[in-house]
C-alpha cells in the first residue's frame, strides 16, 4: 500500500469509523469514466468489502447532507443499511471545496466523502459506484482508494429531441440513469417542432389535442417514403414532474425547450391566430417528413400572449432550470416577407429586415423569462439580435467559429457543434451499417474516437458546458437510439467532465471497453467496434 492510503487507513482507525471487515485483496481495477481529476488506488491489497451493503450510523442518517448521500448512493445503486449503531460512512461538507468538487477516501474501514456542497454528492456517488469490483473471494468491493475531482464544466448534457420521434417516460429515466453514471447532470427536452408538440400546457388544450397528432412518418432514408402510421404522444403535467423528479434524485436538471418562434407548425396547426394567417397558402398541418418549413410565429397579439403564457406554465413545471431553452434556430422568412401584417408589424416598429422579427421574439422571450426569474438559452442564431441580453446563455451548434464568436461577445456558451457531438449522424459510414442503423446523411465517423479528439478550444472562459444533441429523425426506437447513444456518451461524459484537459484515446479505449458488463447488465443495444449493435 503506498503512502497516502496507508495515512488513510490510519485516519480512519483514529476517528473509530465502523467494525468492517476488511475484503480479499482486490486485484482489479476500476475503469471510471469521466476519469478523475486526481485519484490513487491500491492494487493488490483488501478494500471495503461491500457483501454487507454500506452501514450508516444514525447520526449520518439523521443528518441533512447525510440523508443527502444516502439518496445519491442508492440512485447509484448501492446498498445502504441505515440506522446502525456504528456506520462505514462519514460524509463531510468542505466549504473552501467548490460547490461541485468532491473528494473520496475507502479503507478496509469505511469510506468517508467530502464535498464543496450537497449537489456534488452524486458524482461521489457515482465514482463509488463504477469502483465496484470483486476481491479475491469473489465478493463486492471497493479497491482502497483516494479521489480528489471536480468537473471543468458545470453543464453536461444530453439533448432528447420528443418531437420526431416520442419517447415514453419509462424510457426516459433509463436515459437519465445511463447519464448519472456518467456524471452527465443536464438533460435538455426538445418538446415540441413541426412535427409534433409534447408537452401539456393548460392553457392552450389544443397544443396537444391537435398539435401532438399526425398522419404518419417519413423515412429518414427515403423521404418521399410516408408510413401510414398516425404518431400520437405527448407527456402530461404529471409525467413531466415525474421525470422531473427523477432527474433531480440522480441530480441532473432539466431543461426544456419551447421554439420560438420558427420549428412551429405543430402549434400553429393547432392555433392559426399563432402563425401569419393571411401569408398565400396558409394551411399549416403537423409535419409528416424532415426539414425546414415555412410555418413560423406571426408578430401579433396572440402569440406574444402566447408565449408568455406557455413560458409561465414550463417555469413552474421546471423549477429548478436555471435557462429556459427558446429555441431560435433555422427561422425561415418567407412568411413575413409575405404577410401583410407582418410587414405592417414592421412599419411600425422601424424594422428594415424581416430577421428584425426574430430579434423582437428573442427579446421578448428574454424579458419574459427574467420576471420568472430565468435566463435564455437558445441556439446561436439568436445572436443575430442586437443588445441580446448579456446572460443569454447560446447554444453554439454549427460549429466551432459560432462558440468563438459568442465568447467573443462574452456570452456564456453551451457546446455541441454539429460536427463531433449530433449523435443522428453515423458513427462509421451509411455504407457500413444495415439501413435501420443508419444516420442522417451529411457528417460520417463521428465515433466515439471523434467526439473525444474534436477541438473544442475556445479562448477565454466563456464555455460552461457541453452537450450531445440526439435528433431523432433517424431515431424511431429505442434499440436505435441505444445504438447511437452508446458508447458515444462515455466519451462526450469524458470530455465534458475534463474540458481543456489532455485526451489519450488509446488509454481511454480500454476504459471504454471495461464498461461492456454495465451496458450489458442494462440490455443496451449499444455500437461495437466492427459498428455491430450489440443486440439488434
Ligand atoms: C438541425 S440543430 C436542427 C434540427 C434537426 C437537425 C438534424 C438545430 C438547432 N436544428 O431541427 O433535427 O438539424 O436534421
Amino acid at each position: 500500500m503506498n503512502n497516502v492510503l496507508r495515512s488513510l487507513c490510519a485516519g480512519l482507525c483514529t476517528v473509530s469509523l465502523a467494525c468492517a471487515l476488511p475484503s480479499q485483496p482486490v486485484t482489479e481495477q476500476p475503469a471510471l469514466i469521466p476519469a478523475p481529476i486526481q485519484y490513487e488506488w491500491a492494487v493488490n491489497q483488501p478494500g471495503f468489502l461491500l457483501s454487507n451493503g454500506i452501514k450508516v450510523d444514525s447520526a449520518t442518517s439523521h443528518s441533512e447532507l447525510g440523508r443527502a448521500a444516502i439518496r445519491a448512493l442508492m440512485a447509484a445503486g448501492l446498498e445502504i443499511q441505515p440506522e446502525e449503531t456504528e456506520g462505514d460512512l462519514q460524509v463531510q461538507l468542505q466549504a473552501n471545496q467548490a460547490p461541485a468538487a468532491y473528494s473520496l477516501k475507502v479503507t478496509p474501514l469505511g469510506i468517508s466523502i467530502e464535498v464543496g456542497s450537497a449537489e456534488a454528492l452524486h458524482a461521489a456517488a457515482q465514482t463509488l459506484a463504477q469502483a465496484v469490483l470483486k476481491d479475491a473471494a469473489g465478493q463486492p468491493a471497493l479497491p482502497a482508494m483516494w479521489v480528489k475531482d471536480a468537473p471543468q464544466l458545470e453543464h453536461r448534457g444530453i439533448m432528447l429531441d420528443t418531437s420526431r420521434h416520442p419517447i415514453s417516460v419509462a424510457d426516459t429515466k433509463r436515459i437519465l440513469n445511463l447519464m448519472a453514471r456518467y456524471k452527465l447532470n443536464r438533460l435538455h427536452w426538445h418538446l415540441c417542432d413541426d412535427q409534433g408538440w409534447r408537452i401539456e400546457i393548460k392553457k392552450y388544450p389544443l397544443l396537444t389535442e391537435i398539435g401532438s397528432k399526425r398522419k404518419g412518418t417519413a423515412c429518414w432514408i427515403k423521404q418521399t417514403e410516408v408510413d401510414n402510421k398516425p404518431v400520437e404522444f405527448y407527456y402530461t403535467q404529471d409525467d413531466i414532474r415525474e421525470v422531473v423528479a427523477h432527474a433531480h434524485s440522480l441530480g441532473i436538471i432539466v431543461i426544456p425547450e419551447i421554439e420560438i418562434p420558427g420549428h412551429a407548425s405543430a402549434a400553429v396547426t393547432a392555433y392559426p391566430q399563432l402563425g401569419n394567417q393571411d401569408s398565400p397558402g396558409f394551411a399549416p398541418e403537423v409535419v409528416t417528413g424532415w426539414g425546414v418549413f415555412t410555418h413560423v410565429m406571426g408578430p401579433n397579439a396572440f402569440a406574444f400572449q402566447f408565449i408568455e403564457d406557455v413560458l409561465a406554465e414550463v417555469c413552474a413545471l421546471f423549477p429548478r432550470a436555471p435557462y429556459i431553452h427558446i429555441g431560435g434556430d433555422e427561422v425561415p422568412r418567407d412568411q413575413w416577407q409575405q404577410s401583410p401584417a407582418a410587414q405592417a408589424f414592421m412599419q411600425q416598429h422601424g424594422m428594415t429586415r424581416e430577421s428584425q422579427i426574430q430579434d423582437y421574439f428573442t427579446h421578448l422571450c428574454a424579458q419574459v423569462l427574467r420576471k420568472h426569474g430565468r435566463r435564455m438559452v437558445g441556439w446561436d442564431e439568436i445572436m443575430c439580435a442586437p443588445q441580446l441580453p448579456q446572460d443569454a446563455v447560446v447554444m453554439a451548434w454549427r460549429g466551432m467559429d459560432h462558440a468563438r464568436i459568442a465568447a467573443r461577445r462574452d456570452h456564456e456558451l453551451i457546446l455541441c457543434p454539429i460536427h463531433a457531438f449530433y449523435f443522428n449522424f453515423p458513427q462509421s459510414t451509411n455504407e457500413e451499417v444495415k439501413p435501420f442503423y443508419s444516420g442522417l446523411t451529411g457528417f460520417d465517423h463521428i465515433d466515439w474516437k471523434h467526439v473525444l479528439t474534436f477541438d473544442t478550444s475556445v479562448p477565454g472562459n466563456k464555455v460552461i458546458g457541453m452537450q450531445a444533441n440526439l435528433w431523432s429523425e433517424c431515431i424511431p426506437d429505442m434499440k436505435k437510439l441505444e445504438y447511437m447513444l452508446v458508447p458515444r456518451i462515455c466519451a462526450l461524459a469524458e470530455k465534458a467532465w475534463r474540458y481543456g484537459l489532455p485526451v489519450f484515446p488509446d488509454e481511454f479505449a480500454h476504459r471504454l471497453e471495461a464498461q461492456t458488463p454495465y451496458f450489458d447488465s442494462l440490455q443496451l443495444n449499444f455500437r461495437q467496434e466492427d459498428n455491430a449493435p450489440r443486440r439488434p
